[in-house]
Order: structure tokens, then sequence, then C-alpha cells
């Protein structure tokens, strides 16, 4: 069986020409990175440095820490702390990649940064709705991660034997955080690339257990506070909710990266198709959602939320009390999901 090839050969010809001279380029991802945010901009990164190329990685906000382990994890420019340093990184690059994100607006100021610079612009991406914001566009929608498309890039640029064991280390990260360790979004690519990267040298066990065996006391704690305390089920829907408070985040002592997954919990239901974790942030209140098979949380996130995604995990922001946005999600819900009898 063909493996489908997502990458279009007459954009990549010319950038072939194009990276055949040495160039400043600038890589950046979606605020708040995860895992293949991050994988995605290393792996390319470590790349595009044996091509002879000089690469600076800018990030929006800071990353979870549990993806230190990636090579090149410390020298991102991180435009909370370093305004400067992150503008000048893309003002003086002569190509920028945008990495896992389908719009200007997902890199907050950065984006009119991006918009207004001179640079060759590239998009590797596999969000819904790709804006035209770039030169060359590799957007695949079907694709289980960023990392799987970056892979068939340096693929189709005829270079997959540069791709080393840490090369393959950053790949098979965002393959496995975008895929819940290949439990969903994948397809007989996105296993053909995980074996090209196991055969590179990628321990894909001890990857696996650096990045989901490592959480604290406190985020167990945590999660058993979100699922005693904070969890509500709408049965008739076949929808579930967990909140959290401006309170809570000072009693648990949240930092970034801790709230990651909990939303996943509510999905080990069966009867649950839709998941929602709904946090007060200083200003805003956020959603994260998450559906099952054909149900598209990203259709909710954009038409209720502000906000969008993937079919699946989709997230959004509304200014607002949380209590304007806990009765916005019940009293939608059922637009969405059918009644049934319980
Ligand atoms: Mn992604």
């Amino acid at each position: 069986m063909a493996i489908s090839q997502p990458i279009m050969m007459e954009e990549v010809t010319e950038l072939q020409s194009y990276l055949a001279v040495p160039r400043d380029i600038t890589l950046i991802a979606h605020r708040n990175p995860d895992g293949d945010a991050l994988g995605s901009a290393l792996g390319l990164r470590l790349y595009l440095e044996k091509k002879g190329h000089f690469v600076k990685i800018v990030m929006p906000s800071e990353s979870p820490n549990i993806f230190s382990y990636l090579p090149h994890f410390y020298d991102v420019i991180v435009f909370d702390l370093r305004h400067d340093d992150a503008r000048a990184a893309l003002k003086e690059a002569d190509c920028i990649f945008c990495l896992d994100f389908n719009g200007l607006d997902r890199v907050d100021k950065l984006g009119a940064t991006i918009q207004q610079s001179r640079a060759v612009k590239v998009l590797i991406d596999h969000h819904l709705d790709p804006e035209p914001f770039v030169d060359h566009m590799f957007s695949d929608t079907e694709a289980s991660s960023t990392c799987e498309l970056v892979y068939n890039f340096i693929e189709e640029m005829g270079d997959a034997h540069l791709i080393d064991e840490k090369i393959g280390e950053c790949l098979f990260t965002g393959l496995i955080t975008d895929t819940g360790s290949f439990k969903y979004n994948t397809r007989p690519n996105t296993y053909n690339v995980a074996a090209k990267l196991k055969l590179a040298g990628v321990d894909d066990y001890k990857l696996n257990d650096t990045i989901s065996n490592s959480l604290k006391p406190k985020n167990l704690k945590l999660l058993g506070h979100c699922l005693a305390n904070r969890m509500e089920i709408m049965e008739e829907y076949g929808a579930a909710y967990i909140y959290l408070t401006k309170k809570d985040y000072s009693d648990f002592n949240i930092q970034r990266g801790d709230t990651e997954g909990i939303v996943n919990y509510m999905l080990m239901m069966k009867s649950i198709k839709v998941a929602a974790f709904i946090t007060q942030q200083p200003s805003i209140v956020k959603i994260s959602l998450r559906s099952k098979g054909d149900i598209s949380v990203q259709k909710i996130a954009s038409e209720n939320f502000n906000g969008g995604g993937h079919k699946n995990a989709s997230g959004g922001a509304q200014y607002g009390s949380l209590t304007d946005i806990l009765d916005k999600f019940k009293r939608i819900i059922p637009d969405y999901l059918p009644k049934i009898e319980v």
C-alpha cells in the first residue's frame, strides 16, 4: 500500500535551491509550546545546522521542563522573557519556519513581526484551516503531528540519511505527545515515520518513560482534587467538564504544564464523548476540549470560544467570569450532542 506523501514536490524543489547556500533561519512555534512544537523546532534545527545554516528558535512563551532532555532546549529564545532578542531573531532572519500553528494570532505579538518581515516564510503544520501568510506551505491536516511532517520534509529534501538519533528523539517526541503514545490521530505514514526514526536509533521506550512518568506528587494531588471535587458529568449528553478556580491555582501552586492531560481522564468513561477543562486565568477563562470519534470540538471551540485546533482536540478562551463560561458550555452542549436515554 502506498503511504501518503504529504509534501508538495514543486515547493520542495524551490526550497532546495534556496537552501543550497547558508542562510540565517529562525524557527518559531506556537505559544505554550508542547512536545510537537518543541520537537519539530529542535529537530528541524539540528537538521538545518547539519546543512550549514545558522539557526535560532523563538517561542512566544516558556516550555514545560519535562522536555528539557531535548537538545538545545535551553537555547530557545522565549519572547515573554527576552522581547528584543526574540523580535531581532525574526527581523534579521533570511528565512522563517513557522511550525505547528496555523495563524499569526497563535504567536501573540510576534505575529505582526512575522507579517512585516521580508524573510522567506515556510509553514509546516497540521492544524485545520491554515491562514495564507507564508511563501511555502506544507500543511497536512491528516498528519498526526508537525514532527511527522518535518520528517517527510527532510526526506523530500533528499536528506533522510542526515536524520540521526538526536533528530530522531526530537521528532519522535512530537509523535508521542500528539498521538497520546499512538492512541489517536495516527495514519499509516505515522507508523512509517516512527519506524524510520527507530531505525535511526531512537529509544522509544526511554522516551515514553521520560514523557509519561514525569509527574510530581503535587500533580497527582491536583488530579485527585479535579476528579473528586471539580468534575461535573452531563450524563444525558455524554459530556463532562472539570473547572479550576483562581484559588485552586494558588492552593495547589499550579505552574505551567501542571494541568497537562487532566482533560483526557474524562474520556476514559465509556459514555463520555466530549470533555472540557475550564480554568480561570488572571484575566481570561480558558477552555480546553477533547472529543471521541466524529464529534468535532474544533467546531465547538471556533463557534463559541474564539478558538480552534483539531477535530478531537481544541481550545479557546474568553473574557468574563468562570460562571459565565461554565453556563455557556452547559447551554451549548445540547446543540452538538444528541440527548441519550439514561
Ligand atoms: Mn501539533
